[in-house]
């Protein structure tokens, strides 16, 4: 809901001799006009939230509305919500000073859409339903949206035209991209992530691995005091971690609890995606049914466009498939790094919106996260003795940002990435006994695993060595005693 924000307008689109420029003088405007809107009966979505104060509080259409003599007519118009991702008509004629009541009809079988107009928002009408809105008075031409989390990046914008004036670009709010929401002092995770792995228990063969993942949109901790609304497997900061051996089956069902369409993708198994890996609608269920066949730390997904939103929204997870011949270790944790893209500063699940799609497509994650929550393990550390073995398990979910994982102070003297050993202690097929490794390089969707001992007691840093990506919350710490 990153787009529905009280003071989120888009102003150049007047051309009915408004100002669209934002002055002192504008937000008196505005504040008067907001409480003309109040006085019309208009709602005002997010008006309770408690966003930080922002200088484009106000303004747009409000003003607009004020400045515009109402004529006591209305245009009544049926829009269509349809499952490419637009609505129908694409444009709206009013004159101005008319008020305008939008029918939305949703016909797209999978996905609840909504409609915003200036200040005013219809709520997620699920497929098949339909919901009829006031949009107050309408003076001068903008565009409409629907505020689903990267739906209006995937087109689904209608204009407003009043009086013939040009509709407008519809500019994407700017000022979203480039905020970035702030710590919380002090603050600590509620529930941090536990990123112990249990030893596979020894199986004589094959084992079919059943298991439901149900898609909730829930509000998490994201970092210490910061929340948002996920999109999840099982209600997690990610999906569950499912663990197994080559030749292991598994049967997902995969339950849609959410108000938008969704589906998933293991990477885990090899097949035709047609069928599986299909978006369900509110409501639905499938089986995904595959069968490892590699080893690996594999990612699953949802695979509903667009993919980078539902990735960043929390739906991903790890499949560890674990190769035949894995050395014994004393200690093995599991690290997914991923990015967080807020659409608001909510400091309690009540405040909790959406994420900010714009900030995805601008390369600006707010924080960027091991296992779902910048800076948990820093918050309760991973846990090893002098002289352990300890084995993390790394995956990069993206969707977009690659991880240098590195641990300060330690060297991996073992790496595994994407299927194959890069070093492996002791091995002579190295070319060397005695090479370590500093870093295992990922890109989204790669993952492996490293090994190490740590020589003394102490906190070691556990970071994306990409260091701004450290700075963003990619951070933990290994506290090693004696
Ligand atoms: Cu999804």
């Amino acid at each position: 809901m990153s787009e529905n924000k009280p003071g989120v307008m888009r102003g150049q689109q007047s051309n009915s001799g408004v100002s669209s420029v934002w002055s002192a003088g504008g937000l008196i405007a505005a504040v008067v006009a907001l409480l003309l809107a109040v006085s019309f009966g208009v709602a005002l979505p997010g008006s309770d939230s408690s966003l930080p104060a922002n200088p484009n509080f106000g303004g747009g259409p409000a003003a607009a509305g004020a400045a515009v003599e109402p004529t006591g007519e209305t245009t009544e118009v049926t829009v269509v919500a349809t499952a490419d991702m637009t609505y129908e008509p694409a444009v709206i004629d009013v004159p101005a000073g008319n008020e305008l009541v939008v029918t939305l009809v949703n016909e797209d079988d999978k996905n609840g859409h909504d409609l915003v107009i200036g200040d005013v928002q219809s709520s997620r009408v699920q497929p098949g339903q339909s919901e009829t809105i006031n949009f107050g008075t309408q003076s001068y031409s903008q565009e409409g949206y629907c505020s689903v989390a990267g739906h209006r990046q995937m087109g689904m914008t209608l204009d407003v035209v009043v009086d013939g004036s040009e509709a407008g670009t519809g500019g994407h709010d700017s000022h979203a991209a480039t905020q970035t929401i702030p710590d919380v002092d002090g603050a600590e995770i509620g529930e941090v992530y536990p990123a112990a792995l249990e030893p596979l228990p020894e199986s004589d063969g094959p084992v079919t691995h059943e298991v439901t993942f149900t898609v909730t949109e829930v509000p998490l901790e994201v970092a210490p005091g910061l929340w948002q609304t996920r999109w999840t497997f099982n209600g997690g900061s990610m999906g569950p971690v499912l663990r197994g051996r080559v030749g292991d089956t598994f049967e997902i069902t995969l339950v849609n609890d959410g108000t938008i369409g969704h589906s998933i993708d293991f990477h885990a198994g090899a097949l035709a995606p047609d069928e599986p890996m299909r978006t369900i609608a509110p409501g639905e269920e499938l089986v995904y049914r595959y069968t490892a066949t590699r080893s690996g730390i594999w990612m699953y997904h949802c695979s509903t466009a667009p993919m980078s939103t539902h990735i960043s929204a929390g739906m991903h997870g790890a499949v560890i498939i674990e190769p035949d011949d894995l050395d014994p270790v004393d200690r093995e944790y599991v690290v997914v790094q991923s990015e967080v893209y807020l659409a608001n500063e909510a400091h309690s699940a009540e405040e909790a919106e959406e994420l900010d799609a714009d900030k995805i497509v601008a390369g600006n994650p707010d924080r960027v996260v091991f296992n779902g929550v910048a800076n948990q393990y820093d918050q309760e550390r991973f846990e090893a003795r002098v002289g352990e073995r300890v084995r993390f398990w790394v995956l990069d979910a993206g969707p977009n940002v690659p991880l240098a994982f590195h641990i300060v102070g330690g060297q991996f003297d073992t790496t595994w990435s994407e299927g194959t050993y890069l070093i492996r202690q002791g091995a002579s097929w190295t070319g060397a006994t005695d090479g370590g490794s500093q870093v295992l390089s990922l890109l989204p969707a790669e993952g492996g695993f490293v090994e190490l001992e740590f020589p003394e007691a102490g906190n070691y840093a556990v970071v994306n060595h990409i260091m701004s990506e450290a700075e963003r919350g990619a951070h933990g710490f290994v506290h090693v005693t004696e």
